[in-house]
C-alpha cells in the first residue's frame, strides 16, 4: 500500500456523507492511487518493451546469452525516427561491459567482416533502422561477465540529438533467433 494513501483518505471532503458511500468512494480513490504507483514502478519498459526519447522510438532491444570467456556481446533493436530531422546513434554504455559500439557487418568475397561505425549510424527522418544479427548491430565490448538467458542488461544509448536513452536488453538463449551469422563473423573480429 502507498504511504500517502491514508492522508488522502482522511482529507476526503464530505465527511458528513453516509459512511457506506464515503467508504466506497475512498476505496476507489485508493485503488486508483495504487494502480498509478504500480505503473510508475514498472516504468515504460513494462509497456511492450519499448522506449521513447524526443522523436525516437526504440523497439525491443535484445542480446544473446554468452558462453564463458566471451569478450563481446551483440545488441539488436529497431530505432524509429518519427521526427522531421535525422538523428545519429553514436554508441553507448552498459554495466555489463566497457562500452557499446555501433558495428556493421558485411560480406566481401565470401568473407564476413565487421567494422565499427566511428561516426555513428544515421537514423533518417521519418524512417527506421533495424539492428540485427548479420547486419548492423550494437556490440558490448569489454564484457565483464556472462550474460545469462532471461536476465535484462541495463544500457544507455547515446544519440546526437535525442541525447541519452536508458534501455534494457533482454537476454535470449545462446544462438537465439534468427541466425548464427554473427558468431561466424566474429572469427575475424579484432575486439
Ligand atoms: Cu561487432
Amino acid at each position: 500500500m502507498h504511504p500517502t494513501a491514508p492522508n488522502l483518505t482522511r482529507s476526503q471532503p464530505g465527511a458528513s456523507s453516509p459512511p457506506m458511500i464515503a467508504h466506497h468512494h475512498s476505496r476507489l480513490r485508493l485503488m486508483g492511487i495504487v494502480m498509478a504507483c504500480i505503473a510508475l514502478l514498472l516504468g515504460p519498459a513494462a509497456l511492450a518493451h519499448g522506449y521513447k526519447a524526443g522523436s525516437l522510438a526504440i523497439h525491443h532491444p535484445w542480446t544473446r546469452a554468452t558462453p564463458a570467456g566471451a569478450r563481446v556481446a551483440g545488441g539488436y533493436l529497431v530505432i524509429e525516427n518519427e521526427g522531421s530531422e535525422p538523428d545519429r546513434l553514436l554508441g553507448g554504455a552498459s554495466e555489463a561491459g566497457t562500452a557499446i559500439e555501433v558495428h556493421e557487418m558485411s560480406e566481401a568475397d565470401g568473407i564476413m567482416t565487421m567494422r565499427a561505425l566511428t561516426d555513428g549510424l544515421t537514423i533518417p527522418a521519418g524512417g527506421s533502422v533495424e539492428l540485427k544479427p548479420g547486419g548492423l548491430h550494437l556490440m558490448i565490448t569489454g564484457l565483464k561477465r556472462r550474460l545469462m538467458e532471461g536476465e535484462k542488461v541495463k544500457a544507455t544509448l547515446a544519440f546526437e540529438k535525442a541525447g541519452r536513452i536508458d534501455v534494457e536488453f533482454e537476454v535470449q538463449p545462446i544462438g537465439g533467433s534468427p541466425a548464427r551469422d554473427e558468431e561466424d563473423g566474429h572469427g575475424g573480429h579484432t575486439h
